[in-house]
């Protein structure tokens, strides 16, 4: 970090998360500390090309289904050659500020074979500006904040991930979720998350693909195909006819990748070592109501309400 983003980093507002973490108020969202000097590179360096698709989204919404699946809708190599079957999703796609800029200022994106597939979890506002200028198309995955936050929170216990960043144990779990309520989270708050690529997609459907986990649970070949589409690689008749849709949904599922050796015993490096299998828990709907209580539902219920009340966009909250 240079001077100058040092000086700006002391004028920003510090929080310790309910994990210990600590994350500083960038541009309205909580970023994570360790992140923050990976952000700034980023968006003064990453020069996004037309042809690149970004995908986005909060921790744990459905990233890793999202990287697995527009990696082999992209690239239609779900065979044995499939890299997805020796490494992580994670690997193949890399995350701009978790991976790229993590350890390099400005490190050279021109060798990555077209189409470049990146991802990120930066909100829609603070995007480095070629990505909103230039013709490339971002997928954005959400998922019910409750369901998203007790996955985060398993993640973040269950993991020595970034363990030397931690300042502090982690909190209760009510406190943890009082914390989530009032938007100091990794990348929170989530609602303004979700609100800034949801207007970004009205504004702009062909740029941005706006995507709900729990739809693509509901019907996942349908959502092969709308990703297909929107990337502009849609299926042939010669595809469908030889069930790819259906192929690439199976080797994307939550089951067979949980069960691939890499994803069992592997590990990844993120600011730290993560078991694979920690990106595979359980990947269910509605896993929430086996840790949160009803009165902290209804609460999450009031508030996505109230700030969702007049974006025309509605979550799936009572699955
Ligand atoms: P990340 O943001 O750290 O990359 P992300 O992949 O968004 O994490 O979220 C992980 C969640 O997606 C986990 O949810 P859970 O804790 O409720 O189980 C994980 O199980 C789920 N998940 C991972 N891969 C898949 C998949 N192929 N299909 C469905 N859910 C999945």
């Amino acid at each position: 970090m240079d001077d100058d983003d040092q000086i700006q980093l002391q004028k920003l507002e510090q929080r310790t998360n309910w994990d210990g973490w600590r994350i500083v108020k960038y541009q309205g969202f909580w970023c994570p500390l360790p992140f923050f000097r990976p952000v700034l590179s980023a968006q003064k360096y990453f020069k996004a090309k037309d042809s690149d698709i970004i995908l986005s989204s909060l921790p744990k919404s459905g990233t890793t289904w999202l990287k697995a699946l527009t990696f082999s809708i992209a690239n239609r190599n779900i065979d044995t050659q499939s890299p997805l079957l020796t490494c992580n999703p994670h690997e193949v796609v890399p995350f701009l500020e978790l991976n790229l800029y993590l350890n390099q200022e400005n490190p050279d994106l021109e060798q990555t074979s077209t189409p470049r597939i990146l991802a990120t979890h930066i909100p829609f506002d603070s995007l480095p500006d070629s990505i909103p200028n230039s013709g490339c198309k971002i997928i954005y995955i959400c998922r019910n904040p409750m369901d998203q936050f007790i996955s985060f929170r398993h993640f973040s216990l269950d993991n020595k991930f970034g363990e030397k960043d931690r300042r502090a144990g982690p909190l209760e779990l009510d406190e943890a979720f009082d914390m989530f309520c009032d938007g100091a989270h990794h990348y929170g708050p989530f609602c303004e998350h979700m609100i800034g690529y949801w207007n970004a997609h009205l504004k702009n459907p062909d740029k941005v693909l706006f995507l709900k986990y729990e739809d693509l649970k509901d019907d996942i070949a349908l959502h092969v195909r709308k990703i297909a589409e929107f990337i502009g690689c849609p299926f042939s008749l010669e595809e469908e006819e030889r069930g790819l849709v259906e192929e690439i949904s199976r080797v994307c599922s939550f089951d067979n990748l949980k069960n691939l050796e890499v994803n069992k015993n592997g590990y990844y490096s993120v600011n730290g070592i993560v078991k694979n299998s920690s990106y595979f828990r359980k990947g269910e709907v509605g896993d929430w109501a086996n840790h949160l209580n009803p009165a902290m539902a209804e609460r999450m219920e009031k508030l996505i309400k109230s700030k969702l009340q007049g974006t025309g966009l509605t979550l799936h909250i009572n699955t």
